[in-house]
């Protein structure tokens, strides 16, 4: 007979994983519900975010405009949810670090937000941010007034992620549009009521102004009803101590990542091109022992040795 003391290789492989990510949504979710402020880093691939949670951020946020640029595309829902998918699961597969993922419009209605949030949850992605635009997205930052979908029906999608999650606690951030578009405190504060009684964990309010005034003042008309996250992209001047200060839960740093990583890349290319050498840039660019370390190029080897016959 077997020794179920002993774990043979292989074994309970699905026992573990499923208890990783009940792990990842338990940590997403203390991160959320508690009083301190989190920052949470923007990653667009496996190798950003193993950065990031190198660099000791405790969460990765999975940006939309982040891995759609490294696509080389529009932040308008040109990739597929399920191309998002796929990079999102290399990043969960390579860290530790619970991932929320932007989820933008939820890419239709929600039939569309069921089958994403189960999707999710089998590719051990631990929390779903929905924002209340409309399909097919354009990123927050261009143009003027966009439209926003009628609460009631982004509170349709926020009860279907609720009800589809495969996890009691994996996060759902619903992220309002109003200021963004124009509607003014108001409808902002009615559409986050809305969004926290069909099942929100959080509310991200978003806002371009180049001040946190009006984040700010949505935190105070809005008494920690529960928590808030922001993105301080356009007010980057912002110090921490001012979200501190208004009770946000989460900041998230939303495309730090890819645009160093466009520059960094700038930098070198153009040396590169101009001195018809790559001598210069040799002691200013990552290893090539970093790039196996980041890889895990060590634990393939420890394989080969356990396993070459
Ligand atoms: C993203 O990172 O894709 C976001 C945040 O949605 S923002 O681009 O700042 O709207
Ligand atoms: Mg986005």
């Amino acid at each position: 007979m077997a020794d179920e003391s002993v774990e043979a290789p292989g074994r309970n492989r699905d026992k573990r994983e499923n208890m990783d990510y009940r792990s990842k949504c338990a940590a997403l979710k203390a991160l959320v519900l508690d009083r301190e402020l989190t920052f949470v880093m923007e990653a667009h691939n496996a190798l950003s975010a193993k950065i990031a949670e190198e660099c000791g951020f405790p969460a990765i946020w999975a940006s939309g405009l982040s891995i759609s640029a490294s696509m080389g595309l529009a932040d308008r829902n040109h990739a597929s949810w399920t191309q998002v998918l796929d990079v999102s699961e290399f990043m969960a597969d390579h860290v530790n670090v619970p991932i929320l993922i932007d989820g933008d419009t939820g890419f239709g209605n929600y039939q569309n937000v069921i089958r994403l949030t189960r999707k999710l949850g089998q590719k051990g992605i631990a929390g779903l941010c929905l924002e209340d635009k409309v399909f097919p997205k354009l990123n927050s930052f261009l143009g003027e007034s966009q439209a926003l979908t009628p609460a009631e029906d982004f509170c349709s999608k926020l009860r279907a992620a609720k009800d589809a999650q495969l996890d009691g606690n994996f996060v759902v951030v619903a992220r309002t549009e109003a200021l963004v578009s124009g509607l003014g405190m108001n409808e902002a504060l009615e559409r986050a009521h809305k969004y926290l009684e069909a099942g929100a964990d959080a509310i991200l309010i978003h806002s371009k102004n180049s001040t946190s005034d009006e984040v700010v003042e949505f935190a105070r008309l809005w008494e920690s009803r529960c928590p808030l996250v922001v993105v301080p992209t356009k007010y980057y001047r912002t110090p921490a101590s001012v979200f501190r200060s208004a009770r946000i839960s989460c900041v998230i740093w939303a495309n730090q990542n890819l645009r160093s990583a466009i520059s960094a890349m700038r930098r070198t290319s153009e040396r590169i091109m101009r001195t018809e050498s790559i001598m210069e840039v040799e002691d200013e660019i990552a290893s090539l022992e970093e790039v196996f370390r980041l890889t895990g190029e060590m634990q393939a080897q420890e394989a080969d040795r356990r396993y070459a016959t």
